[in-house]
This record gives C-alpha cells, sequence and structure tokens, in this order.
C-alpha cells in the first residue's frame, strides 16, 4: 500500500453494538459446469499421472470422509475416501549407525570438505529399511493413503440429455446435478455430514416412477462386497507392508426409496421404477491415532450406528442439520473484491479466461473461499490432518503416498486456519504432532543419542518419524521445530492457557533436541544445526561439486530460533522462568543469524555458494519473513529487502513452478507489503497450477496449493505477526473496492474491513478479551484499548 503520500486522519468510534455488523457475500458461492466429469473414463493406474476426469469431478467431506461426485447421467460415479485407509503399519526405521559418524561429517564441512561429508552422511545418516519407498510406499511399511473405492450408479440408459447442470455450493457444502432425459426432469443431491457421520445422495424426478438404477462398490484391490440384512457392504483389509493384512475398513449402503421396488442381489442394490431414492452411505476403519498399535476402532459397529441414527431423520432434517454444523465454519468469512454482478459462465471456462487475461474477481474469491472449503471438509476436531491430497485420493499408489510432507507441505495445509477464522480445524494438526513424540524420542535417542523429540521431511499415520532414504532431502531435521511453531500460533490467535499447557511438554521436547543438537562452529563461535540440507535444494560446494549437506543452511537456524523464541514467550506466558528457559534464551542469541550475501540477497546457507537450480520451488531460506517473524519491514527492513530480492530474483529463473511454491509466494510478497506481486503469485496459481475443478496441481494434484492460496490472500488484506495488526497491508492495484468480514488477528481479534478506490475507509475490531492493540494502515499507528466484545470502529478519513 503507498498511503505514505496521503495525509489521513483517523477516528476511532467506538459504537454501541456489542457484535459486528456480518453481511452475507454478495453472490452465491459456487463452483459449476454444464458438463459432467466422465465416469466411464478409467483412471490411470499410475499414481503419479493424474486423472482428467476426476479433476473435474467435485469434492465433498466432512473431515474424515470424503467424496468425489462426477455426476456423469447413465454412470453417476462417486469416489469415496475415509482419512485412515493407509496401508502399511508402525515401522522403525532409525539407524544406529549414524550417531558414530556425527562429528567426522561436521568436522568435514567445518573444513570445506562437502565431497567427503556428504558421501559420509549419505552411508550412514539416512533411514535403516524402505523408509518412504521413494515416495511409492504402497506395499511397504511406510504405507500409502489410498482411495476408499467407488460407488457406481448405473441406470441402463443410453438417451441424450439436455439442460445439464451441476455444482457444488460452497455456502452449504452441498453438490447438485440436474438434467433432461426422455423429458423427465432429474436431480440429484448430494452432501457428507460430519453430525450424522454419513453421506446422503437423494435421486429425485418430476414424473412419477421415473428412477431406476443399479448401485455397486468396489475398489482396485482388496475388497469384497455383498448384501447382507438389507445393506451393501463393502470390506476388506490393506497390506501392511509386512506380508500381513494391516488396516480393516468397511462401507455399507442403505438405499430408501419411495414406490417402486428397491432390492440387495448379491453385491448390488438394485432400483425399480420409484418416485424417489435416497442413499446412505457410512465408512470407517480399525485405525486409532494411538501409538504404538494405531488401532481399535470398532469400525463394524461404528459404520451400523451411523446408518440407523441416519436412516431415523428425514432427509430435510439430515440436510437442516448439516447446513448448520458446516456454515458454522464457513459463514465466519466473507470477502468481496468488485462490485461488479457476476457473469454466470461455468468455472471451467472462467479459468480458461482467466488464463488469458488474469483477470477475474469473482474467481479470486471463490478460490480463496474454496480453500476454506477444503479445510472444512478435510480437518475437523477429532479428525487426522489433511494431507497431501487433502482427503481425496483416487488411487492405490498416491504421489508421495499423501502423506505428511514436514518441510512445507502440511505446514501449509495450516497457515490459513487460524487467519481465516477456523482455529478449531488446526486442532487435528496438534494431535497428530503429540502421536508423534513417542517415536520422536526414540529417533533422537537412536540417530543421535539426543533428548527430545524429533521428526525429518516426511511423516505418516503410523508414527514415522526417521531420516528420508536419501540425505539430499531425508536429512532434514528442522520439521520438527518447523511443526512446533504452531503451536504458539494458535495459542496467540486464540489465547487458550490450557491448549499452551497441554502442548507445552511437546513444545519443550522439541527444544530439548535443538539444544542438544546444535554445535559451535569453531570459526564464528556460532551455534550451527548440521550436518543438514536447505529443503531439498542443491548447491555448488567450492570444489565444483554439487552438494546438498552443510552446517548452518538459514532454514534450519530460521526454524530453530523461532521455535526458541517460542518456548520463550510461551514459558513467559504459563508463569515459567527457569534456569533451562534461561539457557534456551542464551542459545537462541549465539544462533548463526540470517546473513546478506554479496549480491544483497538473502543467504541460503552459511556460506555464499551458487545454487545449482536458482529458480528452485523451495523458499526455505525465506522462513523467517514468512511463516516465522524473525525478518519483518518494519523490524529488520534491511533484511527483509534482502528477502525481496531473493524472491525476485527466484522468480526471475522460474520459481514458483510448482502450485504450492506460487502460493508460498503470495504470502512471502504480501509479508513485505507488496500487493501487487502477491497479486501476481495468485495469478500464477490460478493459471499455471490449478484443475478445472480449482484443485491445486503440483503437477500431480497436491491440496497445498489450495491452502496456502488462501492463506496467501488473508496475508494481503490483514497481518499481526510483527506487534501492530495491519490493515491491509499489500491491498493490490486490482482490487481497489472491496470488503472483508470475519478474518482473525493474533489476540483472538476478528476484524470486518470496507475500502474503496483503494484506501481503507472502516474496520470494525472485536475480540472476546479486552486488550490493548496497536493498529497500523499504512503510515499511520494508533495504540487503542479493545473493551470485552465491543466493536470499535477504526474510521479513517481521508477528506482532509
Ligand atoms: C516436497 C516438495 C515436492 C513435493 C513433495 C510432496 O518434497 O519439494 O515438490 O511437493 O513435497
Amino acid at each position: 500500500m503507498k498511503h505514505t503520500t496521503v495525509i489521513l486522519s483517523i477516528l476511532i468510534l467506538i459504537t454501541s453494538c456489542s457484535t459486528p455488523k456480518k453481511e452475507s457475500p454478495q453472490e452465491p458461492l459456487k463452483i459449476w459446469y454444464d458438463e459432467p466429469a466422465l465416469a466411464t473414463a478409467m483412471d490411470d493406474p499410475n499414481g503419479w499421472k493424474d486423472d482428467a476426469e476426476w479433476l473435474k469431478a467435485l469434492p465433498l467431506g466432512n473431515g474424515s470422509f470424503g467424496a468425489m461426485v462426477f455426476g456423469d447421467v447413465n454412470l453417476e460415479r462417486i469416489q469415496l475416501n475415509e482419512e485412515s485407509m493407509w496401508s502399511g503399519s508402525p515401522d522403525d526405521n532409525d539407524n544406529p549407525e549414524a550417531f558414530a559418524a556425527q562429528a567426522k561429517i561436521r568436522e568435514l564441512l567445518f573444513n570445506g570438505n562437502y565431497k567427503e561429508a556428504t558421501e559420509l552422511t549419505n552411508s550412514t545418516q539416512v533411514c535403516k529399511g524402505e523408509g518412504s519407498g521413494h515416495g511409492n510406499g504402497a506395499e511397504v511399511p511406510f504405507g500409502c493413503f489410498q482411495t476408499l473405492g467407488d460407488l457406481w450408479i448405473d441406470n441402463g440408459q443410453k438417451e441424450p440429455y439436455e439442460n445439464y447442470h451441476r455444482e457444488l455450493d460452497l455456502d452449504e457444502a452441498v453438490v447438485r446435478v440436474s438434467y433432461t432425459q426422455n423429458g423427465v426432469n432429474y436431480k440429484r443431491e448430494i452432501f457428507a455430514s460430519y453430525p450424522d457421520q454419513v453421506m446422503i445422495v437423494r435421486f429425485t424426478a418430476d414424473k412419477p416412477g421415473q428412477i431406476s438404477f443399479n448401485a455397486t462398490m468396489d475398489r482396485p484391490e482388496n475388497f469384497r462386497t455383498y448384501s447382507e440384512d438389507g445393506q451393501l457392504i463393502m470390506l476388506g483389509a490393506l497390506p501392511n507392508g509386512k506380508g500381513q493384512d494391516g488396516l480393516q475398513y468397511m462401507t455399507r449402503l442403505k438405499g430408501v426409496n419411495k414406490s417402486g421396488a428397491l432390492k440387495y442381489i448379491a453385491d448390488r442394490l438394485v432400483v425399480e421404477n420409484a418416485d424417489e431414492v435416497t442413499l446412505y452411505l457410512s465408512a470407517s476403519t480399525d485405525y486409532v491415532l494411538d501409538p504404538p498399535n494405531y488401532k481399535g476402532r470398532d469400525y463394524i459397529s461404528i459404520t451400523k450406528a451411523s446408518l440407523s441414527k441416519a436412516l431415523a431423520k428425514s432427509f430435510d432434517q439430515l440436510l437442516s442439520d448439516h447446513k448448520q454444523e458446516y456454515q458454522n465454519y464457513f459463514k465466519r468469512v466473507s470477502f468481496d473484491i468488485t462490485p461488479e454482478a457476476i457473469v454466470p459462465i461455468p468455472t471451467d471456462t472462467r479459468l480458461a479466461k482467466y488464463k488469458e487475461t488474469k483477470n477475474d474477481p469473482h474467481l479470486e474469491e471463490l478460490m480463496f473461499q474454496f480453500g476454506r472449503y477444503l479445510l472444512i471438509s478435510s480437518s475437523r476436531p477429532g479428525t487426522l490432518p489433511a494431507n497431501l491430497q487433502g482427503i481425496w485420493a483416487n488411487k492405490i499408489q498416491t504421489p508421495w503416498n499423501g502423506d505428511y510432507h514436514t518441510d512445507i507441505n502440511v505446514q501449509m495445509n495450516y497457515w490459513m486456519a487460524e487467519s481465516t477464522n477456523l482455529s478449531e480445524l488446526h486442532t487435528p494438526l496438534f494431535n497428530l504432532l503429540t502421536s508423534l513424540v513417542p517415536s520422536g524420542e526414540r529417533t533422537a535417542q537412536v540417530q543421535y543419542h539426543n533428548k527430545g523429540w524429533v521428526l525429518h521431511p516426511i511423516t505418516n499415520v503410523w508414527g514415522y518419524t526417521s531420516p528420508g532414504e536419501s540425505a539430499s532431502w531425508g536429512m532434514h531435521t528442522g520439521g520438527g521445530a518447523w511443526l512446533s511453531t504452531h503451536i504458539a500460533e494458535h495459542y496467540s490467535f486464540t489465547k487458550d492457557k490450557d491448549f499452551l499447557k497441554a502442548m507445552y511438554p511437546v513444545l519443550k521436547g522439541s527444544v530439548d533436541f535443538y539444544m542438544d543438537w546444535l554445535v559451535k562452529d569453531p570459526k564464528t563461535g556460532k551455534m550451527v544445526s548440521g550436518p543438514a540440507v536447505s529443503p531439498e535444494n542443491t548447491f555448488i560446494a567450492p570444489d565444483g561439486r554439487r552438494s546438498q549437506i552443510s552446517m548452518g543452511p538459514a532454514h534450519d537456524q530460521q526454524v530453530i530460533w523461532q521455535l526458541f523464541t517460542d518456548f520463550i514467550d510461551s514459558s513467559k506466558e504459563l508463569g515459567i522462568s527457569d534456569s533451562y528457559v534461561q539457557k534456551v534464551s542464551v542459545t537462541r542469541n549465539s544462533l548463526l543469524g540470517p546473513k546478506i550475501g554479496s549480491d544483497g540477497r538473502l543467504m541460503e546457507w552459511a556460506e555464499e555458494f551458487e545454487e545449482v537450480e536458482p529458480g528452485h520451488r523451495h523458499i526455505s531460506h525465506l522462513f523467517a519473513l514468512h511463516p516465522g517473524n524473525q525478518i519483518s519491514r518494519i523490524e529488520t527492513p534491511d533484511l527483509a529487502a534482502a528477502a525481496g530480492k531473493s524472491l525476485d530474483y527466484r522468480i526471475a529463473n522460474g520459481g514458483g513452478g510448482t502450485g504450492w511454491s506460487a502460493a508460498w509466494l503470495i504470502n512471502q510478497y504480501a509479508r513485505l507489503g507488496n500487493g501487487d506481486k502477491a497479486k501476481s503469485s495468485l495469478e500464477t496459481v490460478l493459471s499455471k497450477s490449478t484443475a478445472a475443478n480449482l484443485f491445486g496441481l503440483h503437477p500431480p494434484f497436491q491440496m497445498d496449493a489450495n491452502f496456502g492460496t488462501t492463506a496467501g490472500v488473508a496475508e494481503m488484506l490483514l497481518q499481526s505477526h510483527a506487534g501492530a495488526i495491519e490493515l491491509l497491508p499489500a491491498l493490490p492495484k486490482a482490487w481497489p473496492t472491496g470488503s472483508v468480514r470475519g478474518l482473525k488477528a493474533r489476540g483472538n481479534v476478528t476484524i470486518d474491513m470496507n475500502w474503496e478506490n483503494g484506501t481503507l475507509l472502516y474496520a470494525n475490531i472485536i475480540a472476546p478479551i479486552g486488550q490493548e492493540i496497536t493498529v497500523s494502515y499504512g503510515m499511520l499507528k494508533k495504540t487503542i484499548q479493545l473493551k470485552e466484545s465491543e466493536t470499535y470502529k477504526f474510521v479513517v478519513d481521508s477528506s482532509n
């Protein structure tokens, strides 16, 4: 924002109302098409190949159950997911040989002998066993997140149809399909209910007796479908990677008809000449996020009970309970950046046009809200966190096992949780983190003889914390620190002290590890991490060889700085001021800090190495700018400027090429206060890395781009990481007029804003806790005493 030349005066008014006025979004938030996704197209069995038709299907989810609705007319395909459908099993991949070589590797690195150090790291520090199976772990103990299978509904018709429409209504989390065939108007409504733990599919027609179909369920392997007690059941077991059965699962389907006939014949549900049919589907597995066995859920009774409970309710009741629960999350935020009425064109056409024009504010609004929809649909209190594909995967071998990558990806999934007012949905990440502590402690012990817990760049639902199978990417010990920073982030947004108290041991356990891990650089006396990688990037060592391993890469230094700072601040919040906290503080102050290179860029490694790929997708050395707060344009302007140069350089060299990378750039540029560059990275996401159904693409499909984009847009509109609450810190010229309701700032502060001609008109600010806050807009800064649950109106009056 360029407000420096305008002299503005601020009026702070205290209004009498106790809650901010919420306006509903002006336009219906719908992703819609005038063609079905083709259910007859076969999925490519190669997991790394995207399936074009699947990427046209529409996602539904209730946090643990997911579905992709194709909406095909004669053969409906609803591809099913359940969050814990993981092959594999708990496995110890820690390498007891690692510790003995560490001192030698460090010595070699400090002496500049990168070749030998890299070889020794590769031969001694990687996991034992098969690790992730090089991202193809479906048959090894690491396992893979897989499809639950498919529900097929075949109406046996071949006649032409017209008036076709299918939509995902983001306001209601309902997919609707409608068309006319043989003079009959047909409708389908589908939703995945959290309160009732079932998926509902209702078929209606405007003439009696017109609904006939065969419904079946299958999956590419390991399934049996049969009918029993008036239900269709699909069940099976996934391989545990050790030659035995692992996870057990079950899906139940029941149909209820109005007139006509409905029967179960072997592995089919058959409907004949009904007026209306409703299908109820429940699914579960025997998985429990509880180490070391991760087993014990009574999935058979659970699926049975969910069905009978749902069957006792009317369709209208099920739908209204679903809507109410979903909207409690979704409706908290509205976002509007154009006064223009929406032109009714299908979303795929709209996206194709955007690729040329880079101009469609409605599509940008939709993409922002879609990220919120996807998090609500794939992450609810008590579920597993959203994985690399959220909760949606259509094959047996999902790319990178659909796991939790901890060197950017799973963290990116949750950046938006706090800022876009979905704080409760962050909690699955903390449950996963807590569950990883026992195996992380074992890894810290076995690999490094250290206290505390550690994890490396990948984890799964079976407690995997060992390094990866190749040091070039797998020797990343910073994942634990990075994930642990989410604890303080959640606390600073919610001010929930009980949460902080409960998570403090996890935070401290991570600190314990790095306190043992850091070593003194003999040349500089600074504390450094290593042997370490800068996530997945490669440099050219002084001897001209390529290497990834060094001491004190900026990323590790920054995440450890952030972790220690969070620990010191959290201890203070909890009234803990013992000698250990002092010790951590001393160590933090002796960490090697961010350095600016001779070309003005922020250095990625402790020495000024040339990078092999200057446009590399990871920008891990800018962690301190975002999501961290060690660097900010207010507190450390020189470092912020250097970070800006690094970003520009990455982009000039082809950076931001994958979806998540471009999404991260939105956030980074927003932190630099550069709205136009942030917007340009948003354009990159939408025009290069977005599928027809608005799923993010690496490629292949990867959902972090969706979540990261939503976080980035929020970051453009509101920031609060550097003390003050900054209003419209990175508003692009392309969004001169707009409003946003319900964004969150740290301190549990909720903010609504309206702006016009690129200038803030007013902000309504409210918090459930009375507190002193500093609000800034451009060059203006004002300290405000917020009273408990009372709205403050912050008005910018530019008339004088
Ligand atoms: C990280 C990235 C890759 C990919 C993978 C799932 O390793 O470097 O690009 O996103 O995660």
